[in-house]
């Protein structure tokens, strides 16, 4: 979620009674602002989308809630001791959090272990789970208001507590201190976000975390039901249950417990009903990123759970047995269950089984899971397959964070309905080549520029140009989303800038370059990336004979409220994932509705960018989608150019030291191990460099390219996306605040 007050106090429109307010009391709005710490409680892309939609769906008055685990420590903060990272814990409700409203009464018992029994009810046989532990879910709601609305909206989390009731056994009989321990084993299953964003690592405590935040979740939405509904018929038309990747997807499993143990329904009813509530969407390429349980976790953990799925797969086999006939390999692609050395549940194949609609989250991600990921669900089921292109909120993205370039929009388009109606952006074209605006805009973009070049001066020392280009790439650092491929160009821009004489030396179009991200604390390679940044930083930065013409900075601890500060003030931006790899990316959305020229391959959701803004108006490399698997094959017989192997030999060959620490590193992108491609795309990428460096020196060029591409940003609103699921995947209308 990042920092809330300056959101909130927009989107309520009391933000300058406010900054009064303050002011009369002595302070100032902006330096207040600054104080507050960021709720950090995702990991990278996949939440901040979350934290987008929930702004979107409080504006355009739907009525929704959302709900996620009240983790004690966030994300790890990042802290680079001689350019290595170091985690350190983010303990981020040390001050409390103003935010938040504790519901002391709204608890629920979640249960854990145990044991199933057969049982007799009114005649009828029914399962009765036996719990092993139990602990309480508290509600803490953060209230997320919408933008010209008065409509507020729920961000319900749960917290963990220890169940009085259970614990009460062990104090009476004297085992105060293994009482104690219990309570904070209850207490540990809130305690902590997992700092991967990408594998699954099947660890008890993480699966504890999701069926916690199922359980609450759904008997928070079964309470609400039954409060004003008696037939569980009319279930379907009042509850939509939207499955952002697997995380959440015990919660199949969960609702149709409910249904059949605690509200007896018949198995055909309850089957009915999920079948009407379920849409899933999946954020992930890659069939490793796609959860898998094992079944002896599951089946110790939540032995009902287990035998409910295995249930739904029984009957789906059955049925699909009757479609497809006897293909055993097509039948155990789509079970739920993979037989194996360790048998698992595919929660994915799950999701899909049981939801009305599968997302993706770009055109192309759609395609890839249609034709590659879940062909064999597509082949049978072509119908529940749809595509949401992800946006973002330009009320935190453009309103809060870049206060300049929104007053400028608002002036040139005559009004300030834009920020609830992102496509009046599209006015701007329409004064693309004025003199007048691109003196503002240029003016804009400088103010921002000196802010974060104020905060690298603040944060490492070093002074950079405001003339020189600002390049950035700030993401989560991942092999494929290439941070590597960007330093060895900078290695490259280096050495050529080294080997040239004055007079050329003359043209060289200046550059900051600018790099920022995580690495999961046990990504080895990743974190090899954020030193190896490091040791080119020290090399260019203190080379007298390089000047401005290269500098390279490391932002460390990347978040919302620093991407806040980078994105407005960067020139270019940087999105290099091999194509096929991003499932759509959102951080380009943010860099484009700020007038950031990108530099980026054709994946995910740029492919849709370059339909809106043009290919003119950015720079596209590398190879496509389509072409990334037969470039694969060719392997070993896959020339690489010599400048490539040139950079990679300076590495080796202790230019920037640490070379057997590096080598590794080099390993993985040279010969047959390059999985990602970056010798194959290097020619490609530095063409597209040249290209950037060529219409930056072109004044106005560049800044028609910059207006173009705000105005051409309306399609990433997170507003389209979610208007979207409103209409093609939840089925449901706005509803206003009456007053
Ligand atoms: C991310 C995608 O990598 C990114 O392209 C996309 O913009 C974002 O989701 C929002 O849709 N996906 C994940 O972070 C993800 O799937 N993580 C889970 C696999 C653990």
């Amino acid at each position: 979620m990042g920092r809330s007050l300056s959101n909130i106090v927009i989107n309520l429109g009391i933000r300058d009674q406010f900054a009064d307010a303050l002011s009369q009391l002595g302070f100032d709005f902006e330096v207040l602002a600054e104080q507050e710490g960021d709720a950090c409680l995702g990991n990278g892309g996949l939440a901040r989308l979350s934290a987008c939609q929930m702004d979107s769906l409080a504006t355009l008055d739907y009525p929704a809630v959302g709900y996620g685990l009240r983790y004690q420590y966030g994300l790890f903060r990042q802290v680079i001791v001689d350019g290595f990272q170091h985690e350190q814990p983010d303990y981020w409700l040390n001050f409390g959090n103003p935010w938040e409203i504790e519901r002391v009464h709204i608890t629920y018992p979640v249960k854990f272990y145990g044991t199933v029994t057969d049982e007799f009810l009114n005649g009828e046989k029914c399962k009765v789970w036996v719990p092993g532990e139990m602990v309480e879910a508290v509600a803490y709601d953060n209230p997320i208001p919408g933008y010209g609305t008065r409509n507020t909206i729920n961000l319900r989390l749960w917290a963990a507590k220890p169940s009085d009731q259970h614990d009460m056994e062990s104090f009476n009989t004297g085992d105060y201190v293994d009482a104690v321990v219990n309570r904070q084993r209850a207490e540990s299953i809130s305690s902590i976000l997992y700092p991967d964003d990408r594998s699954y690592q099947g660890k008890e405590l993480r699966l504890k975390q999701q069926y916690f935040f199922v359980s609450a979740s759904v008997q928070d939405i079964f309470r609400r039901f039954k409060d004003t509904h008696k037939k569980f018929d009319e279930f379907p038309e009042k509850v939509a249950l939207q499955l952002n990747d697997t995380h959440p997807s015990l919660a199949i499993a969960e609702v149709m417990r409910v249904l059949l143990d605690e509200e007896h329904l018949s198995w055909h009813r309850a089957w009915d009903i999920i079948c009407k509530i379920f849409s899933f969407t999946t954020h992930t390429v890659s069939p490793e990123g796609l959860e898998k349980i094992p079944v002896d976790l599951l089946g110790n953990l939540l032995p009902r759970h287990l035998q409910i799925i295995y249930d739904i797969n029984f009957n789906f086999v059955e049925e699909l047995k009757k479609m497809i006939g006897l293909d055993y390999d097509r039948l155990t692609r789509m079970s739920i269950v993979e037989e194996g050395a360790v048998k698992n549940i595919r929660m994915a194949n799950l999701s899909v089984i049981c939801s009305h609609t599968v997302n993706g989250v770009s055109r192309l991600h759609s395609e890839l899971l249609r034709t590659k990921l879940f062909k064999d669900f597509y082949d049978l089921w072509p119908h529940k397959f749809q595509y949401k292109t992800n946006g973002v909120t330009q009320r935190r993205w453009i309103v809060v964070s870049n206060p300049s370039l929104c007053a400028l929009i608002s002036k040139w388009l005559g009004t300030e309905s834009w920020i609830r109606d992102i496509d009046l952006l599209i006015g701007l074209r329409d004064y693309a080549t004025n003199a007048e605006l691109h003196q503002e805009w240029k003016m804009v973009k400088k103010v921002n520029k000196i802010r974060l070049a104020e905060y690298i001066e603040a944060m490492s020392g070093l002074k950079v140009s405001l003339d020189a280009m600002f390049d950035v790439q700030t993401k989560r650092i991942h092999e494929y989303k290439r941070q590597l491929l960007n330093i060895l160009g900078i290695i490259h821009r280096y050495d050529c800038i080294k080997n040239m004489d004055k007079n050329d030396r003359k043209k060289v179009v200046p550059r900051v370059c600018i790099i920022g991200g995580k690495a999961a604390p046990g990504y080895e390679i990743a974190k090899k990336i954020i030193k190896l940044c490091h040791v080119v930083a020290e090399k260019i930065n203190n080379d007298n004979d390089i000047g401005d013409l290269l500098k390279l900075v490391f932002i460390p601890d990347y978040n919302v409220s620093v991407a806040e500060m980078v994105i407005p003030g960067a020139d270019l931006s940087q999105h290099l994932s091999t194509a096929g790899h991003e499932a759509s990316g959102t951080g380009s959305m943010k860099f484009l509705m700020n007038g950031c020229l990108l530099l980026a391959t054709a994946d995910g959701s740029t492919i849709e960018m370059v339909e809106e803004i043009g290919q003119d108006n950015m720079f596209l490399f590398g190879a496509k989608a389509h072409e990334v698997v037969a470039l694969r094959k060719k392997g070993p017989t896959l020339k690489v150019p010599l400048q490539f192997s040139r950079v990679v030999r300076m590495i080796r060959d202790g230019h920037f030291g640490f070379e057997d620490y590096f080598k590794s590193l080099c390993d993985k992108i040279e010969g047959t191990s390059d999985y990602f491609l970056l010798g194959a795309d290097f020619m490609s990428y530095l063409e597209a460099q040249a290209a950037a460096d060529k219409a930056f020196v072109d004044e106005e060029r560049w800044t028609k390219m910059s207006i173009l591409s705000s105005a051409g940003a309306g399609r990433f609103s997170s507003d389209r996306t979610i208007q979207e699921y409103a209409e093609n995947t939840w089925d449901i209308q706005p509803c206003r605040c009456p007053f």
